[in-house]
């Protein structure tokens, strides 16, 4: 049997590098090459433990640049793409849309023209529950499959459009695909720039954390080891054609998940500090995951347990965050944030 060759995207960053440690370990009899830009947001040091690995390759380029990506899929041939390489920050995309179109809408018609070209056996997009704009404070109300794209953000505008272009290819020239559209994830490797990073390694550091208005929108989270498990199993059984939607049914205020994060170190409320809201801020996401359970998928995480054992791993991984919220990352927290 010839072994199978995996492209996955934007795998130096927070959910495709925990990708693609799991597939290189899962997986033995499958190639899996890391293709990323290694932007602020992607680091290889993450990947210690499976850089000498034979079933491993990294190759460093955009997907935003067609000669490379095009004569990189004629050599390699992938028979599978996980496309998870984007620019993935809302507030970012709020003061810089430019680069989040080119990345996440141009980025990804390049992949689909490569992947086309060489006939790939599935194209897995990984997208985001943003897509549908948000939902009200009913506790009864959820996103599924059919709700309509209504994106509010320059980020999930970007993601809405990448869907249509990828849903696009299925249609007009036969690709076979699957979108994913998943919740909020948490976990090892977490960008600091996000919510649940960011307050644990500034309440490390005895810093206020900044609370958006009144602290009351809601997320849902996802233990990012559940989002791998949903994206394999989509790869490998995925309708095609078909969109699935990732959850955990682990709905939170920031609030909530800001306090927890507090009381597990030990330290003070006093530490939190509300400030202005962020533009155009959806109130609540929320996300019915059914189809995907028909199709096999059960989380193992619930949020109590992850957040303890993510916060932990803050605490044994802190030369990974140190080296981050240093340098670059300081003069984009201090031109994001009025805090004291
Ligand atoms: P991330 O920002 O941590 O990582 C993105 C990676 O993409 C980085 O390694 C970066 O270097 C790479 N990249 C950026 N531009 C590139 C380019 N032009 N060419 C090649 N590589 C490039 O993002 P993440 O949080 O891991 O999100 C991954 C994907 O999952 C994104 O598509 C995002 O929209 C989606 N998603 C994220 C969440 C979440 O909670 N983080 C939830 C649902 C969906
Ligand atoms: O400092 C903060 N204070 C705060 O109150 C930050 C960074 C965030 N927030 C709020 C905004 C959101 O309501 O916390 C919530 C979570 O914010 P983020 O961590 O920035 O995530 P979100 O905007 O919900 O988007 C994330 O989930 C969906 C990912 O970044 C996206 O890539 C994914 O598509």
């Amino acid at each position: 049997m010839t072994r199978k060759k995996i492209l996955v995207t934007g795998g130096a960053g927070f959910i495709g590098g925990n990708f693609v440690q799991y597939m290189v370990k899962k997986y033995p009899q499958y190639d899996i090459f890391n293709l990323d830009l290694l932007t602020y947001a992607g680091d290889l040091t993450k990947h210690k433990s499976i850089e000498t690995k034979e079933n491993y390759f990294f190759v460093k380029a955009d997907i935003a640049d067609r000669e490379i990506i095009t004569s990189l899929f004629k050599k390699e041939r992938f028979d599978y793409v996980v496309h998870f390489a984007a620019e993935s920050h809302v507030d970012r995309s709020i003061t810089d849309p430019g680069i989040f179109v080119q990345t996440n809408v141009l980025g990804t018609q390049v992949l689909l023209d490569a992947s086309k070209e060489v006939n790939v056996k599935k194209f897995v997009h990984v997208s985001t529950d943003e897509v549908y704009g948000e939902l009200e404070f009913d506790p009864s109300t959820f996103f599924t499959e059919e709700t309509p794209l209504q994106p509010n953000s320059p980020y999930s505008a970007s993601k809405a459009s990448s869907d249509l272009l990828v849903r696009a290819y299925n249609e007009t020239y036969g690709l076979p695909i699957n979108i994913t559209r998943c919740s909020n994830n948490y976990g090892p490797y977490h960008f600091p720039e996000k919510l649940i990073p960011l307050t644990i390694s500034r309440v490390l550091n005895e810093q206020r954390v900044p609370v958006y208005g009144d602290g009351k929108n809601i997320r849902d989270w996802l233990h990012v080891i559940d989002h791998c498990s949903a994206i394999d199993l989509v790869m490998h059984e995925g309708i095609n054609g078909e969109v699935y939607n990732v959850g955990g049914h682990n709905e939170r205020t920031n609030l909530e998940v800001v306090k927890t994060i507090i009381k597990e170190l030990g330290k003070s409320e006093e530490l939190i500090e509300f400030v202005q809201d962020r533009l155009g801020h959806d109130k609540r996401y929320a996300i019915d995951p059914t189809k995907l359970e028909t199709l096999g998928w059960t989380p193992t995480y619930n949020f109590e347990t992850g957040i303890a054992q993510t916060i932990q791993w803050y605490l044994d991984n802190k030369e990974w965050w140190e080296q981050i919220i240093s340098g670059d990352y300081q003069d984009y927290f201090n031109k994001q944030y009025i805090i004291s």
